[in-house]
């Protein structure tokens, strides 16, 4: 049923009942269906949508996020509330820019004007907040976020997560904002009190379940991979959770792999420009070794039989969601030369054996939206990959 803002208007929304709800002049008598979304209609509705505590929870997480850390820093703000976390990145951090996105127009331009008029903005700065840093962006799919909308130094996920759907939606979510970050940026989960009024707080969500896997660090934690973590919520208002994604990440047990080389789709280097041996899942450890990794991509060395001497890699363990060709998981070795001009080998070798020391992990596998984009990233994983092998912390196997 569509509502008109003429209809009268609750004390609280029906999908957020710890909102305080006034109704605004400017609305009245807006039809809804100059609206875009019911989320627009409800913000429309209202002037004082804003939780109780937005500006002590925005505070946290502005300290979380640590953006001067460098000096200069880009952030992206999941979820504009009101934009008391904008205004705060904007107004106190002169050397930051945020990129604030929303699934809702009217919450973007609740926040737009939460700047414009908390600013007090001189002649001349434009009252969306634009002069000070902040851009604001609708999009209620994280995949529509590009790699030319970051590089980021922070992300923070504004009492955002629960709202937008399940475990599996966040877990998305998380791992397309991680997938933009630079190393060392700090991703910060807020999440709204939990049981207060359905449809409130994360919803019972297990943000250890949720992040395990990803290339995230609990700061002040453990840098293992797939560490054992009790259950972790986000809902107090005053100590989000805070990650820092490191370069690279170290892995529990380096492990090997040695098998054949056998022919794969065929697509690496003709269509992708990144030749990859594809190594005998069956002789690989089997279904059951396999299974027990997390799939994603990996650095380490790798040598044929009859070479002597190591060369680095990046494989990838996983199902290539990308495309569709089945979904059974491949080990797919990119052997790097000593530079992406200098071709390693000149020739084929199906058929040889080819010994991998995988040594730390980069990122979990993602489904990307076209080729040039997974080409792309694939190239900043070749660059992540040599960065950790250069550190010296992965020293090249000696025989
Ligand atoms: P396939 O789909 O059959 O795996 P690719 O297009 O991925 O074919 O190319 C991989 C093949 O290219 C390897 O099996 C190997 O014989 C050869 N090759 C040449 N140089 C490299 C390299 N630097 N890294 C991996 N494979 C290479
Ligand atoms: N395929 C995916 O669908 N998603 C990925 O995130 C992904 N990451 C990769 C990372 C590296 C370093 C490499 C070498 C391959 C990756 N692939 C990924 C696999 C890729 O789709 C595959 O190599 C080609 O399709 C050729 O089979
Ligand atoms: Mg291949």
């Amino acid at each position: 049923m569509r509502r008109v803002a003429s209809a009268a208007v609750p004390d609280a929304c029906s999908t957020r009942p710890r909102y305080r709800h006034r109704r605004s002049e400017r609305t009245r008598g807006v039809s809804s269906r100059s609206l875009s979304s019911d989320r627009d209609d409800l913000v429309a509705q209202c002037t004082e949508c804003a939780l109780p505590n937005e500006r002590a929870r925005a505070d946290a997480i502005a300290r979380a996020l640590d953006l001067r850390r460098d000096g200069y820093a880009r952030c992206l703000i999941v979820g504009a509330e009101t934009g008391a976390l904008a205004l705060r990145i904007a107004s106190e951090d002169a050397a930051c820019t945020a990129l604030c996105v929303d699934a809702s127009a009217a919450q973007l331009a609740r926040c737009a004007e939460t700047l414009g008029k908390t600013l007090a903005l001189d002649a001349g700065e434009d009252v969306l907040g634009n002069a000070r840093g902040v851009r604001f962006l609708r999009c209620d799919d994280m995949r529509a976020l590009k790699p030319y909308h970051g590089p980021f130094d922070g992300v923070a996920f504004n009492a955002h997560l629960a709202d937008r759907g399940g475990e599996d939606e966040a877990r998305d979510a998380v791992t397309r904002a991680v997938l933009l970050c630079k190393p060392g940026a700090r991703v910060v989960i807020s999440e709204r009190e939990r049981g207060v009024g359905e449809g409130t707080g994360d919803g019972g969500m297990d943000f250890a379940s949720i992040v395990r896997g990803l290339p995230l660090a609990r700061v002040g934690g453990a840098k293992e991979l797939g560490e054992a973590s009790a259950p972790m919520r986000a809902d107090d208002d005053e100590n989000p959770l805070v990650f820092v994604v490191p370069s690279a990440f170290e892995i529990a047990k380096p492990f090997v792999l040695e098998a054949p080389v056998v022919t794969g789709f065929g697509r690496g280097s003709k269509q992708m420009g990144v030749p990859t041996a594809n190594l005998d899942p069956e002789l690989c450890g089997g279904e059951a070794f396999l299974s027990s990794l997390p799939l994603g991509v990996y650095f380490g060395w790798a040598k044929l039989a009859m070479e002597s001497s190591w060369h680095e890699c990046v494989l990838n363990v996983g199902k290539r969601p990308t495309f569709v060709d089945g979904d059974g998981a491949t080990i797919e070795v990119h052997v790097m030369g000593a530079s992406d001009a200098a071709k390693l080998y000149e020739r084929d070798f199906y058929g040889e054996t080819m010994r991998v020391e995988v040594r730390g992990f980069i990122r979990p596998e993602m489904r990307f939206e076209s080729l040039p984009e997974l080409v792309t990233r694939i190239r900043a994983d070749i660059g992540l990959a040599r960065n950790a092998l250069a550190s010296g912390a992965h020293a090249r196997p000696s025989a």
